[in-house]
């Protein structure tokens, strides 16, 4: 039974292994206050305080068009959108409350927007639903270890009225489902302490989401995860183990296997400055030159990148955060296939920079200039060729005179004659397609 259910986890998540890069996007009322998604429950701001974002929120130019062409142009293949978050505030129309963006100014039914916009340019879509609902009366307040009015009496809730939070919750995941069309992924966020696994009656949603849409994958976020354990790290997962990991501002060390040593999907989501939601103030960006590390780093070790951006109050991508991208996608124009359809090599890391592989592909990510030939470890005469990737220039496959102590090693120089000081011609990660033997 768990080896159809690894089988079946395989299939769903080919397309997406194969994807590798994604953009998350995370948007709402709190690109007002402009301090972090996090805001009302950082600064234990009460529902009535918090409602002044609802009546002024009015994003006149939010384009979605234009957010999808952005992340096509930075070489990424899916998108994942806030349908709702902590705060509780939908994008999207749902019949189960009024606290939703068609009720605002606005008027409008953002996810919808954004799913056709996304769909269009031929990017596969996601959801992201909040497990967790600061507005709902009915979601744990008083003595929660998160919530807003975590330190007010009068928040005091009654545990039997949960279930009512929870038929809303699957009211409106099963809204998503059956009235947006096909979705590629949902991404619940997420579980702790008591709040997990059948707390939020995660089998009965699986069973709705797998009768609704089979296809779509999940993260595993309906159980805990990390070191309070989760049985997505087993050979024995529950059906709301989900398909894939979703380490949060970490790439892991190693890669992320289940406890037999078997590779599982995983996805890593990073922001790009030290926000999700939009920080007005916060100009901590990672260079371009980083992101393309990190995404090699995770393609390397077999998982996905998704890439946070948080679009401001009137609906634009900060400005910055399309300067790092469209770099990015600059350099995935030449090199994405060293990315797509990658995954990890099997060789040790070498060190100057990291391999991926696919197939007899072998793609070498020098990222760090060398003194001589660069040596490929153990790939003694394995290497039939060498190409720099961005541009299908001839690269040469070398046995040097001074390397004669490494039989077991192959070489390849940038140049030939042969030089010994070679400036990598992109400094950010310089790629070398190897075509192997075998
Ligand atoms: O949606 C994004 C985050 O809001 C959400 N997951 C990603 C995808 C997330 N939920 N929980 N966490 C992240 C981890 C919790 C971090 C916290 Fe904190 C540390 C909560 C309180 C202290 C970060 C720093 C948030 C507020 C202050």
């Amino acid at each position: 039974m768990s080896q159809t259910f690894i089988q079946q986890r395989t299939e769903r998540t080919e397309w997406f292994l194969r994807d590798r890069f994604g953009m998350f996007i995370h948007w709402g009322l709190y690109a007002i206050p402009a301090r972090g998604e996090w805001v009302r429950s950082v600064e234990r701001i009460s529902s009535e305080d918090y409602r002044q974002y609802f009546d002024e929120f009015n994003p006149e130019r939010y384009d979605p068009k234009a957010w999808a062409r952005t992340a096509k142009e930075a070489g990424m293949k899916y998108a994942v959108l806030t349908a709702k978050h902590h705060d509780g505030f939908c994008l999207f129309d749902s019949k189960l409350t009024d606290y939703k963006s068609t009720r605002t100014a606005c008027g409008r039914d953002l996810v919808r927007e954004f799913l056709d916009a996304f769909r269009a340019e031929g990017l596969k879509v996601g959801l992201y639903y909040s497990l967790l609902d600061w507005h709902h009366p009915d979601y744990p307040a008083y003595g929660d270890r998160i919530h807003p009015m975590r330190d007010n009496e009068a928040y005091k809730r009654d545990p039997e009225r949960f279930g009512v939070y929870l038929d809303y919750m699957h009211g409106q995941v099963r809204e998503l489902l059956t009235e947006y069309g096909k979705l590629d992924i949902m991404w619940f966020d997420f579980s702790y302490d008591g709040m997990k696994g059948e707390k939020w009656r995660a089998t009965e949603l699986m069973e709705m989401i797998r009768a609704q849409q089979p296809h779509l994958i999940v993260d595993n976020r309906l159980e805990a995860s990390g070191e309070e354990g989760g049985s997505i790290y087993t050979e024995q997962p529950s059906l709301y183990s989900g398909d894939f990991a979703s380490p949060e501002q970490i790439i892991p060390p190693r890669g992320v296997t289940d406890d037999q040593g078997n590779s599982i999907p995983w996805e890593a989501c990073i922001t790009l400055n030290n926000n999700w939601g939009y920080g007005a103030n916060d100009l901590t960006y990672k260079s371009a030159k980083t992101v393309i590390r990190k995404l090699v780093e995770c393609v390397s070790k077999n998982g996905n990148l998704l890439l946070n951006v948080g679009p401001d109050a009137a609906g634009e991508i900060p400005q910055r955060s399309l300067t790092v991208l469209a770099e990015v996608g600059e350099w995935l124009r030449r090199n994405g296939d060293s990315i797509y359809g990658c995954g990890e090599a099997d060789l040790p890391k070498p060190d100057w920079g990291r391999y991926t592989r696919k197939g007899n592909k072998l793609y070498a990510h020098v990222l760090e200039e060398s003194v001589g030939p660069v040596n490929l470890a153990g790939l003694g005469d394995r290497v039939q060729r060498a190409r720099l990737l961005a541009d299908g220039s001839e690269l040469f496959v070398t046995r040097p005179w001074n390397a004669k102590l490494y039989p077991d090693d192959a070489f390849f120089n940038f140049a030939q004659p042969e030089h010994f000081t070679y400036p990598l011609p992109d400094e950010r990660d310089t790629v070398v397609e190897l075509t192997l033997n075998d």
